[in-house]
């Protein structure tokens, strides 16, 4: 079987972008396609568009070396990776228009002996889907939908299973599910990763293999939310959750993740939700759990808003808004949320610290009371201090910043330093919630 010269990766996103780059890295001439010019400008300027350690330098090189460049336009190529977003509709219903808009787009310059792999996170069915529209477009070669029939463009699936924040090491080291339409497509494809994964490659046909993403990513919301939903029992019960879960996880065969302001970024927030959709009436746990996280940042405006009871027109210190600690990324940021509703909900003066942006996102800019500070500064300035994200920037703030104040540490990040049990700090004495504390 011929080797891979050249590699199309469609959509120059926080995967596709990453994964052109690990190709070209490794010899392979790429070419990235994007709709957005920007984004293609910036790659052809050896420039990453995202924020991901690393990235910028690999970025720098493959493109001076010639070995990546970028495009609005499909070209030619051995092998073509989907790598483009599959949100929701409104309804939770998964929106494929981005995946059938990839397949119309390389349908015209594929070609007798391509290779098409689509690793966007997506129901089950659809590279079966996505190989129906590239026949329909392309009647004049052979597509592998049935199990019998020669083919001429082999079809996969090989879902991306990276850490935002650990991209690239990730990537190159993660083990990866590959699942043909045919055994013969997914061996093809396993070629194609083995030139730069160094985990192994599983092959399995392409249904199991989406199916396997949903239910990794549905996996760690569920426990999310059992997490989650122990942090509101030990809140009633007035018992510290994160000592309780710490304790139990001396189990060895317990590992209970931990509790926060809700569940954020474009995957886990999501995925899960395919599963749903494709059979509601067998999907309650995985549905409650949705439910669960995405009730989060509600609870958490009510905890604020009964500081604010105690202490009227006080300001608030918001630390963090990414959906987690130590990346840039807003995307359904729980702490955005809860921020925005404490801007609508209330007329506290909001102190916000994010060290990874450098202006508010439109959704909370444009408002006097809202503003963009430095952490130390919205620590001393508020009288309610509510940790969103357990950035590392925050961890130099301590007892001697955060005493006297009203303490809401949705991260449990700060657990410890008002505690008894540490023997180090002043007692922290609850304020009816496991996670609100008052040092004070
Ligand atoms: N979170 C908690 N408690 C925890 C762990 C996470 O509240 O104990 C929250 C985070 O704060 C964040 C959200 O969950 O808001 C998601 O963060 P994450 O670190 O769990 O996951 P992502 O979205 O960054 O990446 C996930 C990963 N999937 C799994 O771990 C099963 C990653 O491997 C996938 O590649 C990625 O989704 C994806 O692209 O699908």
């Amino acid at each position: 079987m011929q080797g891979f010269s050249q590699v199309s990766v469609i959509g120059l996103g926080y995967i596709g972008c990453p994964t052109a780059v690990v190709f070209a890295g490794r010899g392979i001439n790429v070419v990235g396609v994007d709709l957005n010019e920007n984004t293609v400008r910036s790659i052809n300027h050896g420039e990453a568009h995202i924020v991901e350690p690393g990235l910028d330098e690999i970025i720098r090189a493959v493109v001076a070396s010639g070995k990546l460049r970028a495009t609005t336009r499909p070209e030619p190529a051995d092998a073509f990776i989907v790598a483009v977003p599959t949100p929701f509709l409104e309804n939770h219903a998964p929106d494929l228009s981005h995946v059938e808009a990839a397949a119309r787009s390389i349908a015209p310059v594929l070609a007798k002996g391509n290779l098409v792999v689509l690793e966007s996170t997506s129901p089950v069915g659809t590279t079966r889907r996505l190989a129906s529209i590239l026949a329909q477009e392309r009647p004049d070669l052979r597509f592998p939908l049935s199990d019998t029939e020669e083919v001429d463009v082999l079809v996969a699936y090989c879902a991306e299973r990276v850490l935002p924040g650990k991209i690239l090491y990730e990537l190159t080291h993660n083990d990866r599910i590959i699942g043909g339409l045919t055994p013969a497509c997914a061996e093809r494809a396993s070629e194609l990763y083995k030139i730069f994964v160094k985990g192994a490659c599983f092959q399995t046909d392409a249904a199991t293999a989406e199916m396997i993403k949903l239910a990794e990513n549905a996996f760690r919301d569920v426990n999310i939310a059992f997490a989650n939903e122990l942090s509101t029992v030990c809140e009633s019960l007035n018992i510290d959750v994160w000592r309780m879960i710490e304790l139990a996880n001396l189990h060895p065969r317990v590992n209970i993740l931990q509790p926060g302001p809700g569940v954020g970024g474009h995957c886990i927030a999501v995925d899960p939700w395919f599963i749903v959709h494709s059979l509601p009436a067998r999907t309650q746990l995985i549905a409650n759990a949705r439910q669960i996280n995405d009730s989060r940042p509600a609870q958490i405006v009510n905890q604020v808003k009964a500081a604010l009871e105690k202490l009227p027109g006080a300001a608030i210190a918001c630390l963090g808004l990414s959906f987690k600690a130590d990346i840039d990324d807003l995307r359904e940021s729980p702490a955005v949320k809860i921020v925005h509703a404490l801007q609508q909900e209330t007329t506290a003066d909001l102190l916000i610290a994010e060290p990874y942006i450098s202006e508010l996102p439109r959704l909370l800019a444009g408002s006097e009371r809202a503003r963009l500070v430095e952490a130390d500064d919205a620590v001393r300035r508020a009288d309610i201090i509510l940790v969103l994200v357990n950035h590392k920037h925050f961890y130099s703030l301590g007892a001697a910043e955060l005493a006297g104040k009203i303490l809401i540490d949705t991260r449990g990040m700060f657990r410890g330093i008002f505690s008894s049990e540490t023997g180090t700090g002043q007692k922290w004495q609850r304020s009816g919630s496991a996670s609100a504390g008052a040092a004070r």
